[in-house]
């Protein structure tokens, strides 16, 4: 069976071939990436909203969002620029514990995700239920540094990296589909690394 070179460091670094995405190639970094500047963050005043289609909306301190159950989850990420990540860890709160809090309605079908600076990003809801998807503050055993993100990520598990939108302030549910930052570029609206889901052309 024909390998190409990415699929060879695969194997020799002790991993299955069939976990890089087509296109793909394994990184053991953790490479930076985003559109604008890092925000800064003050955490006393800092807060994170879940709006739209819930019958309870809310607006979280960062202190509230502490306090709910948080969990590790390890999976593998992909940059639709073609660098992949294996066994990145996060910790954080899982999105079942905010959908207790704020009861969306059956209506709600499609999130979009809001951070500083107006970046957005959107995914189905079926994709933030999934128990690896998280409302991270932690990576790889540490707080978020601020370049990956803190104090707030999500993590997305199944699309490109882009839909894990970094210093996150808040979740919308929608009964309608909306672009992402990303999405209004051309980047594909479903972003399956698997399917080399890249652009939308
Ligand atoms: N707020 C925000 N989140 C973002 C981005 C961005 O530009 N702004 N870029 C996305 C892209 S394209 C990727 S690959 C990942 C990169 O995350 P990392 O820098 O922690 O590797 O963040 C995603 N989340
Ligand atoms: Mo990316």
């Amino acid at each position: 069976m024909f390998r190409s070179k990415a699929e060879r460091k695969v194997i020799e670094a002790g991993y299955d071939p069939a976990r890089l995405p087509p296109g793909q190639y394994l990184t053991e970094k953790w490479p930076v990436l985003h559109a604008g500047s890092i925000p800064d963050a003050d955490l006393t005043t800092w807060d994170f909203s879940v709006t739209g289609e819930v019958d309870n909306p809310i607006r979280l301190t960062w202190d509230e969002l502490n306090r709910l159950p948080k969990v590790e989850v390890t999976q593998d990420i992909h940059c639709v620029t073609r660098w992949s990540r294996f066994d990145a860890s996060f910790e954080g709160v899982p999105w079942s514990a905010v959908e207790d809090l704020v009861e969306p309605k059956s209506s709600a079908r499609f999130v979009v995700a809001h951070s500083e600076q107006g970046y957005t990003a959107n995914v189905p809801i079926a994709f933030l239920r999934d128990p690896l998807a998280l409302l991270a503050t932690h990576a790889d055993g540490a707080p978020l540094t601020p370049e990956h993100g803190w104090p707030l990520r999500l993590v997305i598990p199944g699309k490109y990296f882009w839909k894990s939108a970094k210093w996150l302030r808040g979740i919308e549910l929608s009964s309608v589909d909306r672009p992402g930052f990303w999405e209004r570029y051309g980047y594909h609206n479903d972003a399956d690394p698997f399917e080399e889901e890249r652009y939308a052309f």
